[in-house]
């Protein structure tokens, strides 16, 4: 029974605009020209490597971008062309806030808890509101309609719109919640135990001094309840601020889980000593947390590696695989701990693989930020829409729909040419069709 991941497409209109304060990459590469057909062919070459690897594979689609709707909520007006055209002469950083392809990070589109889990024995998901940065919050209202073609089976999915989009329910998704469970990632008919992890707490004085702390407690806690968890199998942790201040948006970004493994830095939690007790008592003697040192992989070397934001995956015959970026290999501190973990006989871990993505990295987008982790039973993968389950088939229509419908390049100044909105929108619809979706776009109806 498959814990699939749900990778979304890199969509047509990728590109750097430095739009995310607190995210390192993402200011670093501002202005930069990026390649969204490489971008694009990036992604699909992770998720065919992971499908090879035989761990199950889903895809999501792209949103649509520029957002006219967005532009024109903002006042601007007439035609989409010249919509486009106004933005681009008077506030071209708005322009580009509507034009970013930032769903293709797709443990932001939801949280999700496997029916295992949840009190009716349905697979819930709670869409993300990622209210903290504009280009991320008009989000919600496409990923809802996507998650709602592609988890249709009412009698297995409840889909949930987003939290009230309020300071104090700021919600980054699936990218600060963690699944463990006693033996595997797979559901296997007991419940697992959930993770929620969060940058701020009403009441609680401790806050990152220099970035946004983008997901509150209270999110959580609402999500929580949605879904009908049990509270005796749930687990609140803040996010050490320092790590925070250090770039780490999302904990994701510092520590990755799977099964009865919890692989961490030692800045991922304010409370590092109470939140190990209580996942070990829930979890169970299973449970087992490897943590790196400061002393060996300093903060600033983890979220320029992005080495926490690898996947760990379970492979029949390999066993569990680190799924890491290039940049973990390159940097000599990470790469010397990644060979220390696959070498220890005590580290469940049996071998990594680097794939390069380096056109989402440039994002601040590593493996783990470009999927939706989805527990599923295998009556519940099959319920799932059938276009979008990954094989080497879709692998090659889905390569030569990217080839003919992305450009090569877009720098900044591109997002001012109009032409770009059609050429997306040629290329969802034409998407729409790979996956039998049906109309799921505004501009379809
Ligand atoms: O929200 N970057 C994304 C990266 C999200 C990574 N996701 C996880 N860690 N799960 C963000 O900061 C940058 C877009 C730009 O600057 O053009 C951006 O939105």
């Amino acid at each position: 029974m498959p814990e699939v991941n749900f990778d979304s497409i890199v969509g047509p209109t990728h590109n750097y605009a430095g739009l995310s304060p607190g995210n390192v990459a993402s200011t670093r590469h501002r202005g930069e020209t990026a390649r969204p057909r490489e971008a694009a062919l990036q992604g699909l070459a992770k998720m065919a490597a992971l499908h090879e690897l035989g761990v199950a594979q889903g895809v999501l689609p792209p949103q649509e971008r520029p957002s006219v709707a967005l532009l024109r909520a903002l006042g601007f007006a007439g035609r989409d062309h010249e919509v486009i055209g106004r933005a681009a002469r008077e506030d071209p950083v708005l322009l580009a806030r509507a034009s970013s392809a930032s769903s293709m990070w797709a443990a932001n589109a939801a949280t999700v808890s496997a029916s295992d889990d949840c009190a009716d024995r349905r697979v819930h998901l709670t869409v993300a509101n990622l209210r903290t940065m504009l280009h991320r919050a008009i989000e919600a209202p496409q990923t809802e309609r996507t998650l709602r073609a592609v988890f249709a089976d009412e009698t297995r999915f409840v889909v949930h719109p987003a939290l009230p989009s309020a300071d104090v329910l700021g919600d980054e998704g699936a990218a600060n919640h963690t699944r463990l469970h006693a033996s595997g990632a797979d559901p296997d008919g007991t419940p697992g135990i959930d993770l929620f992890v969060h940058g701020r707490a009403e009441g609680d004085p401790r806050r990152p001094k220099l970035h946004p702390a983008r997901h509150a407690l209270e999110a959580s806690q609402a999500v929580a309840r949605r879904h009908g968890l049990d509270p005796a199998r749930v687990v609140f942790a803040l996010q050490d601020p320092r790590a925070i201040d250090a770039g780490v948006f999302h904990n994701d970004v510092i520590a990755v889980g799977h099964g009865p493994l919890l692989l961490h830095h030692e800045l991922a939690f304010a409370d590092r000593d109470e939140v190990l007790a209580a996942l070990r008592a829930r979890v169970g003697p299973s449970f087992r947390a490897v943590e790196v040192k400061s002393a060996r992989v300093p903060i600033e070397s983890a979220v320029k590696s992005y080495l926490f934001n690898s996947q760990l995956v379970w492979s029949p015959g390999v066993g569990r695989v680190l799924i890491a970026p290039t940049e973990s290999q390159e940097d000599p501190a990470t790469r010397a701990e990644i060979d220390r973990l696959v070498a220890d006989p005590s580290v469940p871990i049996a071998a990594v693989r680097f794939m390069n993505l380096r056109e989402s990295m440039r994002n601040g987008g590593g493996p783990a930020c470009l999927r939706l982790r989805v527990p599923l039973t295998e009556g519940e993968w099959g319920a799932v829409a059938s276009g979008c389950r990954f094989s080497a088939s879709l692998h090659e229509r889905l390569s030569s729909w990217v080839r003919r419908f992305y450009r090569e390049s877009i720098d900044p100044r591109d997002l001012a040419d109009p032409s770009l909105l059609d050429e997306s929108r040629a290329a969802l619809d034409e998407l729409t069709r790979i996956l039998g979706l049906g109309s799921i776009y505004e501009f379809q109806r």
